[in-house]
């Protein structure tokens, strides 16, 4: 499957696997667990495509056995995987954590280490217990605190088996998918309160790392960002400014804080241009806020899935330049139509090295969503994905050979599961999942990760 030689990657490099709580664990009203935003918005009829709700999804809170030994036939180092808030805190306004929800988590970290396997946990990935929400969600400030009680809550209990922590998982998505354009739960059309939100997050992380570092001994602690390396469509000057906010919105939002250098003033000018930020501060943002922010972090998390292309909305058409970047054909988008651009994540991981300096990068997620089943013979023959999968490798490896310290690559997913809005639509495992049965089959792509893991291991 490959040309890249073994030692593009470095010994110790963390192959891997990711899921999440709510997409994969199914058990929505066992052993106390309480409803999350997610639950009360896919109950929500036409949130969710074709109406699916996460009731059971993979039912992983029960087959968790069968997914760790598929990871370890699998050969992965790593397995990513959120801890569910509700489980641990029903309305996340509990003094103590559920007693069950733990013991869930702690039997998972056990049969992962039996199989040899590292477990990197996540603290939010997104499923908010509703009451939280009902109080203000992530815009309201008091839900940073509520966040705390759970990273402390969760350290202390795996503390002493887990050293991977990760804080919040794509906070752009939860602020500004969930409360600006209401495309994911809560639901909510509120710009402004999207910024509250985004802010929260951020505050959220930085005050849970010291935390996780005061329990967890040789902690290596950081958060998730999505993103994507934006190239203007044309060389026009307003393509390249428009390329240039959109890095500012999607990414530097997060990471010029993170890494110390406050709100980006350009990205603020458009804000307040567009009536979304006073003149003054921000009403969200108190004195030591960006401090705390910026608490270092060992491990930068990036999630890669496609290219981002800015075309300008602020010349006419006719008066821009011709577009260089051509919109892509069929055959170079996955079902979601989504661009797979591979040499974007080589540019992402180089700019993020130059520009913030992390003392490590892991590609926390990468994956396509394809729709194959299985054949009449049960076979899953998923060759787009192998290919993406392939593609993908050879640039977090050309990344490396130009000095990137990038330090573990987690496929986005080990099993088909809830695809958020799309439902169970979007089918993003290396291992099929038949969710009338929970039978889990092994794809072509599958085999080949594990044969490349096993190529490229040193
Ligand atoms: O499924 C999601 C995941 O929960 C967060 N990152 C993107 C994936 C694919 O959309």
């Amino acid at each position: 499957m490959s040309l890249t030689p073994p030692s593009a990657f470095p010994p110790g490099f963390a192959w891997g696997v990711a899921t999440s709580a709510l997409q994969v664990e199914g058990a929505a009203a066992e052993d106390g667990r309480g409803e999350s935003t997610w639950d009360r918005f896919a109950a929500t009829p036409g949130r969710v495509k074709g109406g699916d709700r996460p009731t059971v999804a993979c039912d992983h809170y029960h087959r968790f056995p069968e997914d760790v030994a598929l990871m370890a036939a699998l050969g992965v180092d790593a397995y990513r995987f959120s801890l569910s808030w509700p489980r641990l805190f029903p309305t996340g306004g509990e003094a103590r954590p559920l007693v069950a929800g733990l013991d869930f988590y702690d039997r998972l970290v056990d049969a992962l280490l039996a199989a040899g396997i590292t477990p990197w946990a996540t603290l939010h990935h997104w499923d908010l217990p509703q009451p939280l929400q009902d109080a203000g969600g992530w815009p309201a400030r008091s839900t940073v605190d509520a966040f705390l009680r759970l990273a402390e809550a969760a350290t202390r209990r795996l503390g002493d088996r887990v050293r991977h922590w990760l804080t919040v998982n794509e906070p752009w998505v939860v602020a500004h998918l969930g409360y600006g354009a209401g495309v994911h739960a809560p639901g909510l059309t509120d710009p402004r309160a999207a910024l509250a939100a985004a802010h929260h997050l951020l505050l959220a992380h930085g005050r849970a790392v010291p935390l996780v570092r005061a329990q967890v001994p040789g902690a290596r602690v950081g958060i998730v960002l999505n993103a994507t390396d934006v190239e203007p469509a044309s060389p026009s000057a307003a393509d390249a400014a428009a390329a240039r906010l959109g890095d500012g919105h999607l990414l530097r939002w997060f990471a010029d804080p993170l890494y110390g250098r406050g709100y980006p003033d350009d990205v603020c000018a458009d804000l307040r241009e567009r009536g979304l930020l006073p003149a003054g501060a921000p009403p969200w943002l108190r004195p030591g806020d960006l401090d705390d922010i910026a608490t270092p972090t060992d491990l930068l998390g990036v999630n890669y899935y496609m290219r981002g292309v800015a075309r300008s909305d602020r010349v006419p058409e006719a008066d821009n330049l011709p577009r260089t970047v051509p919109l892509p054909p069929p055959d170079r988008c996955t079902d979601l139509g989504w661009e797979i651009h591979p040499p974007g994540l080589t540019r992402l991981l180089l700019r993020l090295h130059r520009d913030y300096a992390p003392r490590s990068l892991v590609v926390t997620e990468n994956g396509a969503a394809y729709g194959e089943g299985p054949d009449g013979t049960g076979r899953v023959r998923d060759s787009r994905r192998v290919a993406y999968l392939r593609e993908h490798l050879a640039a977090c490896a050309e990344a490396l050979a130009q000095g990137v310290p990038l330090h573990g690559y987690f496929h986005w997913s080990l099993l088909d599961n809830f695809e958020w809005a799309e439902g169970f639509s979007a089918r993003f495992g290396l291992v099929h999942v038949d969710f009338e049965t929970g039978q889990r089959r092994p794809k072509d792509s599958f085999h080949a990760y594990r044969r490349w893991i096993a190529a490229h291991r040193r």
